[in-house]
């Protein structure tokens, strides 16, 4: 799985080349204020549009042609950060999908994967990359802080991602900036919405809380919004709207 394509990447390209491109790319864009990080208030709920491919629990989700031009969409329909899943056996993704994405636009880029080494936040960064995930779910709590201080070192955000009451406080422990809660159970795949209401309220004053998956229409929007969502990421609804740019600021309005 995840282990066992990260090692056949580590095999072709050392930490220490890896290291060296970075020096070489360009510094990491704020993503924190991207997302009205910055704000006193936060009254526009930001949109986080994801490139992905196929899902496990849906199969393929549409024929991205080019994801580049689907980047371009989303960002002239007002996203803040574009998301590109990098997972290549269960998304369909790729880091040449990630790259695609970074020459194409100019906000930041989220590289959504299941990071579970440093390796891959020298490897998101050395690809041009914002943003990392990093899963409370899936890290211990030394990993999770170690990688988010690499993060940092690096210039750049996570979200880290939360989907139990247990989680969100380990987020908050670690001072996490930018928290997600996916209304996804990553082990059963099921997806319940609740989650996020029952949740967000937990999440002290600072961080930007960001509801992840589920989103169908306007109407999840705005419930995700009406209990604290700072932000939405929205994936399997943009790539098969045959209009993303209209759908997303449809998202905003
Ligand atoms: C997007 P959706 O239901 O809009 O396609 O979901 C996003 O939340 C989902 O892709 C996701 C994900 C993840 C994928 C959330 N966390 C972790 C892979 C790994």
């Amino acid at each position: 799985g995840v282990r066992a394509d990260l090692r056949a990447r580590q095999e072709l390209v050392s930490l220490a080349e890896l290291q060296e491109q970075v020096k070489h790319v360009a510094p990491a864009l704020d993503a924190w204020a991207a997302l009205g990080g910055n704000l006193a208030q936060r009254p526009e709920l930001m949109v986080i549009a994801e490139v992905k491919r196929r899902s496990p629990s849906k199969g393929d989700l549409a024929g991205i042609a080019d994801p580049a031009a689907l980047a371009v969409h989303y960002r002239d329909g007002g996203a803040s950060v574009i998301s590109v899943l990098t997972e290549e056996r269960r998304f369909g993704g790729s880091l040449a999908d990630l790259d695609a994405v970074r020459a194409a636009v100019d906000i930041p880029v989220l590289r959504k994967d299941f990071t579970c080494d440093e390796y891959m936040i020298w490897e998101a960064r050395a690809h041009g990359a914002d943003l990392v995930l990093l899963i409370v779910a899936a890290l211990s709590d030394e990993e999770l802080r170690s990688y988010l201080d690499l993060t940092h070192q690096l210039g750049m955000n996570a979200v880290v991602e939360t989907h139990t009451a247990e989680e969100i406080a380990r987020a908050v422990a670690v001072d996490a900036k930018i928290i997600g809660i996916n209304v996804r159970n990553l082990k059963t795949l099921d997806v319940d919405r609740g989650v996020f209401a029952a949740l967000a309220g937990s999440i002290p004053a600072g961080p930007i809380v960001v509801a992840e998956s589920g989103v169908r229409d306007v109407a999840d929007v705005q419930h995700y919004s009406a209990h604290g969502a700072h932000a939405i990421l929205v994936g399997e609804a943009l790539v098969k709207d045959s209009t993303p740019r209209e759908r997303i600021a449809e998202f905003k309005a």
